[in-house]
């Protein structure tokens, strides 16, 4: 199998305030690092809180513009716009996305980008659907909803899925008329700073979308969440950002919207097809190196098919081809950084303290010298109680478990602070029902993963988050809605 590129692709990140990508200033600058290779790949500019400033002020302005007046119809072409600009620089993006995260090219591509591209596209056309409620009070009053934007929206980012969590942010809040200044995360700066360049091909105006860079603490994060004029705020990121994110919020009662941290179980009965089961639990573990919020990291097997589905499911991720994430055959890149690699490789450490043990993987590659590369790892023999069970690794990292009733799975499904998604894998339909509707989980996949329709409420209960996003759930957010009375 051959190298897709012949090497990686990076830019400098500048902010981008009213239009304009600002000069940088010198001492404000960090380095931005390649994962796979540890390698410097430019530099990206953290926002002064001046700056911070001016990003929010350009965007309240913007409100009164243009845009402000824009039809539904013209916010829906610019969306269109957008959704086929990043289609055309799909390849480019999906480069600097690679480059950026350490996630292999081809997922960057097929996963990320095109769904960045289908999230705009999406809330194109779903927004020219959308309408308003009205009652009729016995012919005593008409009483009708009249919906606006919720302002100036802060957007605050992970670094896991970076485009393609900031568009499924930034396309329903134009869509329904705000302005939006968005941070990335400090690890992955460059598919946003391209994707300001590409709104303003598309003919966004000055100061509808603002992007600054920086840190959380003491940083662009923390100026954006307690800015006076910042409306709103969505957050995706850790639980414990989310609470200070939230305490910051509250002095100027902001609107938040959270999608926060999982611990999702996947949850595999006797009468399922283990073929199948095997094919998605290996995406479902592994995908993007296990750094998916949605990624099942609790494995429970009924028992009578315990040890088969550990044979096979060791057998396959062995297969797995970890390294280059520009090279064809590559199924599992480079974890983000060196902070989180090092957290992940403590947990794989702690659970053989927990008396866990190791079937496959269990630390970097011998034969990747460098980068942050960490083999897809399995482990047994975990109580529910012990802290790899319970703590979010966000690594490719995986703990099974046996149960022998579904009395017993359930009350260990729903055994955590975490209620983000859950998978059910069985054939038994009536089970199915019963399982999905007592699991504590924003999202219940029954036999399939992460299976998305952007109609459908998207979020976490619990430590996991707070609100929904997708379809009417994300219109709710980033609306205010009034309601008018008419004697009749
Ligand atoms: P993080 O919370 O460390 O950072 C996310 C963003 O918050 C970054 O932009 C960071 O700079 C900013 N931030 C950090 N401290 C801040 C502060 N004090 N004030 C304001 N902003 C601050 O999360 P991460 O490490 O980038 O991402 C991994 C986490 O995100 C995991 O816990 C994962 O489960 C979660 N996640 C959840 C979902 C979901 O949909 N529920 C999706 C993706 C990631
Ligand atoms: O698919 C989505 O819309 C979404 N918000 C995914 C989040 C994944 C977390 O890592």
């Amino acid at each position: 199998m051959q190298d897709l590129l012949s090497s990686t692709k990076s830019i400098n990140c500048r902010n981008f305030i009213n239009g304009k990508f600002i000069d940088e200033v010198e001492e404000r600058k960090f380095a931005n690092i390649n994962p796979a290779t540890e390698e410097e790949i430019g530099w990206v500019a953290e926002a002064t809180k001046q700056q911070v400033d001016e990003a929010v002020a350009a965007a309240k302005q913007a409100l009164q513009g243009p845009w402000g007046k824009f039809t539904v119809k013209q916010r829906s072409n610019i969306l269109r716009r957008i959704g086929d600009l990043i289609l055309e620089n799909v390849e480019e993006l999906a480069a600097l996305e690679a480059t950026d995260t350490g996630k292999p090219y081809l997922l960057a591509l097929e996963m990320d980008i095109k769904r960045a591209a289908h999230n705009f596209h999406f809330f194109a056309d779903y927004v020219t659907s959308l309408s308003n409620d009205s009652y009729n009070q016995d012919n005593i009053a008409l009483h009708y909803t009249v919906t606006r934007p919720v302002g100036v929206v802060a957007m605050i980012n992970p670094w896991n899925l970076p485009l393609l969590l900031l568009t499924w942010k930034l396309a329903p809040c134009l869509a329904a008329g705000c302005t939006a200044v968005m941070k990335p995360a400090e690890l992955t700066p460059m598919t946003a700073t391209r994707l300001v360049e590409l709104c303003q091909e598309a003919g966004l105006p000055e100061g509808v979308v603002n992007l600054v860079h920086g840190f959380g603490a003491d940083s662009a994060g923390a100026f954006l969440s307690e800015h006076p004029n910042v409306d709103a705020i969505t957050f995706t990121g850790e639980t414990k950002t989310g609470t200070t994110i939230m305490k910051a919020a509250a002095p100027t009662l902001k609107k938040v919207s959270f999608e926060l941290g999982g611990k999702n179980p996947n949850i595999i009965f006797a009468d399922s097809d283990l073929d199948e089961v095997i094919d998605t639990t290996l995406k479902s573990s592994f995908m993007n190196q296990g750094q998916v919020c949605l990624c099942g990291s609790r494995i429970y097997v009924e028992r009578s098919v315990y040890d088969t589905f550990l044979e096979k499911f060791v057998e396959r991720t062995k297969e797995l081809k970890i390294g280059n994430p520009f090279n064809e055959a590559t199924d599992i890149g480079a974890v983000i950084g060196k902070e989180h690699y090092e957290k992940v490789l403590s947990y794989i450490e702690l659970a053989q303290e927990e008396d866990g043990h190791i079937l496959t993987g269990g630390g970097r590659p011998a034969s990747i010298p460098k980068g942050y590369f960490i083999e897809p790892t399995i482990i047994t023999g975990l109580t529910q109680q012990s802290r790899c069970v319970q703590e979010e690794i966000f690594g490719p990292v995986v703990a099974v478990l046996p149960f022998d009733s579904e009395e017993e799975v359930l009350a260990y499904a729903n055994d955590t602070k975490y209620g983000l998604g859950a998978t059910i894998w069985t054939n038994d339909l009536r089970r199915a029902h019963r399982v999905a509707a007592q699991i504590e989980s924003g999202i219940v996949w029954v036999n399939t993963w992460y299976l998305r329709d952007l109609r459908t409420p998207f979020g976490g209960m619990k430590h996991s988050g707070i609100g929904r996003e997708g379809g009417s759930h994300s219109f709710e957010f980033y609306c205010e809605v009034s309601n008018v009375t008419i004697k009749l």
